[in-house]
């Protein structure tokens, strides 16, 4: 008998992938320390690990399963779709018809004025995509010295060097010589955490005029563009003030700016609207799309061009030098048009924005009142809870800054639930077909999951308000 663990067990995947596999986003030593969580089993609103746990999606994976896992029939029309076309190229005078038909049918549910689509695997591959684009659109425009990004401090726009670039997470610079030149990255618009003594919307205005700021500093006839998430995801799903996004268009449209929104997270739906920034009332020139447009069955993003670029660059551009091998993969085109099918027939943007949402909203919101809840938002299926032992000040914990939200999350995957950390707060983005039992069940969860991390903080002596660097 040998003594290696058995092949379809918890030890035999954790063995092989501690010595073979690297992860994203992860400290490698520390977690072959800890033991990977192996997830092998995904249905509805919910997965199971290889210890037989079932555990609620509250992440929707990672922020894209819109229509919930284990639908057969985005298996079904990837498998009739590999089996007639595993792959073909969409680079030399050549289409295929799954290709074609989603750029239409995304077309097609575009804010108005937007409609053609430049295909990526990834979000982070559509945001080099804009990088490039739009600084050989001003080119073709015969404005070549356009070419200055104006981005923002902690926005997440994807780990390539064009995207880590222009997202404005420091520790992501630290790594690798970033971000490359001619980026800006500008206030944040993070009221609770850096609002101060403004009320919101004032607050609101500010962080827009740090953007016409950074505009005018550099000189307006030098900026291409400025490119921001609707709202921040990974950056702790950061809610702009109802004064942000319309203020920021303005001064985008009065310096002659291109307006691009990386709706990797926001789009298809998720905010209750198709766009994140039809919720925020704008209208963007460009906007990065992946993750929710084939709900993560198979890798596809993208990038929406409007007219009036599209236009320009059609005409005066010539050939673009950019693409990807797997532009318009048959497959990602395939799950992406029956997930697109999906999301119509069961109307589940409309689920979000009138059901689901404000049922999940409701409950929420109330988490407000536990004593170790500074904040709760949520608009669509998106929403957050600030952390703080002391709402009044909106202080932070006697602790490094996670310490607390580690914590929180680790007793939240316990209680069996999938809520991700960022800093001392908790974010969540479940699936849209999550059931309003579903949704009881999720929020009866996290109640449990501040007492369990209340007691530990009371525990370890870690509830002693500290003044906010900043606020
Ligand atoms: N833009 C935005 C707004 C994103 O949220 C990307 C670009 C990059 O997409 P790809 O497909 O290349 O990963 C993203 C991705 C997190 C987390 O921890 C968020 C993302 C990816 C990984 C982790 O919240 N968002």
């Amino acid at each position: 008998m040998s003594s290696a663990p058995l092949s379809n067990s918890t030890a035999h995947w954790r063995a092989l992938d501690a010595a073979h596999h690297l992860h994203p986003f992860s400290d490698t030593k520390a977690l072959n320390a800890e033991g990977v969580r192996v997830i092998t089993r995904a249905e509805g609103a919910y997965v199971f690990d290889s210890e037989g746990n079932k555990i609620l999606d509250g992440m929707s994976g990672l922020w894209c399963s819109q229509i919930g896992h284990g639908r057969k029939a985005i298996v079904e029309a990837i498998a009739t779709q590999l089996s007639q076309l595993d792959y073909y190229n969409t680079f030399f005078k050549t289409t295929h018809p799954a290709a074609a038909e989603l750029a239409a049918a995304i077309a097609g549910v575009a804010p108005e004025g937007m409609s053609r689509v430049f295909f990526t695997s990834g979000g982070s591959e559509a945001v080099d995509t804009v990088l490039r684009l739009v600084r050989h659109y001003w080119a073709a425009m015969g404005r070549p010295q356009k070419t200055i990004f104006i981005s923002r401090k902690n926005a997440y726009h994807g780990s390539t060097m064009g995207g880590a670039s222009l997202g404005g997470m420091a520790p992501m610079h630290a790594q690798g010589g970033l971000p490359i030149p001619d980026i800006i990255h500008v206030q944040q618009p993070y009221w609770w955490a850096e609002g101060g003594t403004m009320d919101r919307d004032e607050f609101g205005l500010f962080a827009a005029n740090e953007v016409a700021r950074a505009i005018d500093e550099a000189g307006p006839e030098n900026v291409a563009a400025f490119i921001g998430e609707p709202i921040q995801g990974a950056g702790g799903v950061i809610i702009p003030p109802d004064s942000y996004w319309p203020a920021v268009e303005k001064i985008c449209r009065e310096r002659d700016v291109l307006l691009v929104c990386d709706e990797v997270i926001c789009g298809f739906g998720r905010t209750g609207e198709w766009f994140g920034s039809q919720f925020m009332g704008v209208k963007p020139d460009l906007l990065t799309f992946a993750k929710g447009v084939t709900s993560g069955y198979f890798p596809l993003g993208g990038v929406i061009v409007g007219d009036k670029v599209a236009e320009g660059f059609i005409a005066n551009g010539g050939e673009f030098n950019h693409g990807y091998t797997y532009s318009g993969h048959p497959g990602g085109c395939a799950a992406a048009l029956a997930n697109l099918k999906i999301m119509h027939e069961e109307k589940l943007v409309e689920r979000v924005k009138f059901d689901i949402g404000p049922y999940l909203q409701e409950r929420w919101l109330k988490l407000a009142d536990h004593p170790l809840v500074g904040e709760a938002r949520m608009v669509g299926l998106i929403g957050a809870l600030e952390l703080t032992p002391d709402r009044a000040s909106r202080a932070a914990f006697a602790a490094e800054e996670g310490t607390v939200g580690l914590i929180c999350r680790d007793f939240s995957f316990r209680e069996g639930l999938v809520m991700r950390a960022v800093r001392d707060g908790m974010i969540l983005a479940p699936p849209f077909t999550l059931t309003h039992a579903e949704a009881d069940e999720l929020v009866a969860i996290v109640w449990r999951v501040l007492d369990l991390t209340y007691a530990e903080l009371q525990r370890r002596g870690l509830l002693v308000p500290v003044p906010r660097v900043g606020a």
